[in-house]
């Protein structure tokens, strides 16, 4: 690997927008960063704004602003065209009594209408709540119902999983289809724009907390000063460039990622609907000519445990790709490297912090295993339990000095769980464990509650699942801590075998012996258990290590 290791850490030259980012690492503030929007300089503010109608008014109204994918459907619009579409849809939701500050959901499929109904609710200053496309009745009566949501924009299959007489706010179910058949005779588009102040609401996004129902992160129009600088700087959009991010926004890559960061940047984004297939994703990388890709680490172990189905694409129009959400296994790394001749760059942040908080920089070298550095602007600290910082190497509580433009405004509803994250003067407690190397690079290593304790061992479960996962016939590994009353806890992987490979006592040995030799023997998991597939977070495929704890101790309690 060491030949690996080195190629990679050289980036392509004269691939991305710098070539050298420490000037920008010493320069950077988030006030120079405001300042390439136009609400620093007209004083009129609306991320919706900004978003579109901003690139209309500066004469870029014929670019393709996105290109959608349906199995054989093709369509594309121009940023005229969504900002058309934009205001008629904020029109329609103005003649159904929408005021500023009502919640507004949007359950659609990854279509542009979906896209188009959150930045219409934004335009007339009312709050988006982007649902996940594959929720059924109970996740989205408890969400809309936590925050009293209004109005729902959704489709005539959909809405059969909206319970609405179990949501008493919700006065309007407005239907896509309906929505793009009304007709206004009289047009008066001056006063569509609701401008708002910095710290009026926006969008709000459910997430899961470690415990009790999904909590309500709202974030303020302010937001979008971070969006559009990581857009900038981390996914590295410039004019010519087609931009793919995978994730529904529902979920808040797809949103941020997939909406406002490129479309402030101004670039031509693609949006695909359908369900995952490996060949489908090769195909419209290939025929729209993709540049830049944005994923996570499922899908790309998805793809790698294809094997060669990607010998049959051309792939080469791609130039930077980036990966989210969980850990990336330096494995998915080097596959990329040896099968696309390009880096994935992991980016690390959370629905609370609004935009990217530590990254890998386009030109910059990349350590596999490493989330990459703070972005700049941003600081980092390891706490211990007192909230004191500790030394280069040591694992502690991930946190961020507070505030930056990204930071949500307030958790819906409860204070409580707000002031949760700031129980240390001056920081925000991410929850996640990691340490920091005297190059400032972030290594994670698990959420506070997943890290794994065996005989004084600390391990971490993505050291091992990255290990697991380099064995041929191991498509993907969720590790855990197993009680034992010897060791406190010993290392257990549920793995998923790739195509070709059955399950077998030897094979099983094999792999034990195989991250014993290759990692370290007391990481080496003592039980190794063959599953279907592994337990995942519905919207972004995180691999749910919490419910293998759960599922092995209720049959520890049972035997
Ligand atoms: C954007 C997003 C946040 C949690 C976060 C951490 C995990 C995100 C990661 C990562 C390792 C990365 N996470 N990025 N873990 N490496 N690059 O994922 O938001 O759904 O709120 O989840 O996801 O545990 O605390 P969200």
């Amino acid at each position: 690997m060491a030949v690996l290791e080195r190629e990679i850490i050289a980036p392509v030259p004269g691939a991305y927008n710098l070539e050298n980012y420490d000037a920008l690492r010493h320069t950077f503030s988030w006030e120079d960063a405001a300042k390439e929007l136009s609400f620093t300089k007209t004083g009129k503010l609306n991320a919706a704004y900004e978003t579109i109608d901003r690139h209309v008014d500066e004469g870029y109204g014929n670019k393709v602003a996105l290109h959608y994918v349906n199995g054989d459907e093709r369509r594309l619009l121009t940023f005229q065209a969504v900002k058309e579409k934009t205001d008629h849809y904020a029109r329609v939701l103005k003649s159904h009594g929408v005021k500023k500050g009502d919640r507004v959901f949007v359950f659609l499929p990854k279509t542009p209408e979906c896209y188009i109904s959150i930045l219409a609710i934004i335009k007339i200053g009312a709050i988006a709540g982007p649902l996940f496309e594959a929720f059924m009745e109970d996740a989205v009566k408890d969400r809309i119902n936590d925050c009293k949501g209004t109005v729902l924009i959704t489709d005539n299959e959909m809405v059969k999983r909206v319970p609405q007489k179990d949501i008493p706010s919700l006065h309007t179910i407005l239907d896509v289809g309906e929505i793009e058949n009304t007709t206004f005779d009289d047009k008066n588009d001056c006063d569509l724009v609701e401008w708002v102040d910095l710290d009026d609401g926006m969008l709000i996004h459910y997430t899961s907390g470690s415990t009790g129902k999904p909590k309500g992160v709202l974030h303020a129009h302010r937001v979008v000063t971070h969006h559009h600088a990581s857009g900038k700087w981390v996914l590295d959009v410039k004019d010519e460039d087609v931009y793919w991010c995978t994730s529904h926004p529902g979920w808040v890559t797809g949103s941020v990622y997939g909406l406002f960061a490129p479309w402030l940047n101004r670039a031509t984004i693609v949006i695909q609907g359908g369900r995952f297939k490996a060949e489908n994703w090769y195909q419209l990388i290939h025929e729209l000519q993709v540049t830049i890709w944005y994923s996570a680490p499922t899908a790309f172990r998805m793809l790698l445990s294809q094997g060669e189905v990607i010998k049959n694409f051309d792939l080469s129009s791609l130039r930077h790709v980036l990966s989210v959400g969980e850990p990336l296994n330096p494995e998915v790394i080097y596959w990329a490297w040896k099968q696309l001749g390009v880096r994935i760059h992991d980016t690390w942040w959370m629905t609370e912090t609004g935009g990217h908080l530590i990254v890998n920089l386009p030109a910059e070298t990349i350590k596999p295993g490493s989330m990459g550095r703070p972005f700049p602007g941003i600081t980092v600290g390891i706490l211990d339990e007192d909230g004191q910082e500790l030394p280069r190497g040591s694992v502690g509580q991930l946190a961020v000095r507070t505030p930056w433009p990204g930071l949500m405004k307030e958790i819906w509803g409860s204070k409580d769980r707000f002031n949760a994250y700031f129980k240390y003067d001056g920081w925000y407690v991410s929850g996640d464990l990691a340490y920091q190397d005297e190059d400032d690079y972030v290594f994670f290593q698990s959420r506070d509650d997943d890290m794994i304790n065996s005989a004084g061992e600390r391990i971490g479960p993505f050291e091992v699942e990255s290990k697991l996962i380099e064995h041929p016939a191991v498509a993907e590994a969720g590790v855990i801590g197993k009680p034992d009353p010897i060791r406190g806890e010993v290392v257990k992987a549920f793995i998923t075998l790739r195509p070709g490979f059955s399950e077998s006592k030897e094979l099983l040995e094999e792999i034990r012996i195989f991250v014993r030799n290759n990692l370290a023997a007391h990481s080496a998991p003592r039980e190794i258990e063959v599953l279907d597939e592994l337990p995942k977070t519905v919207i972004s495929g995180k691999i749910l290590r919490r419910q293998l704890k759960e599922l092995e101790i209720n049959r520890t309690k049972s035997s």
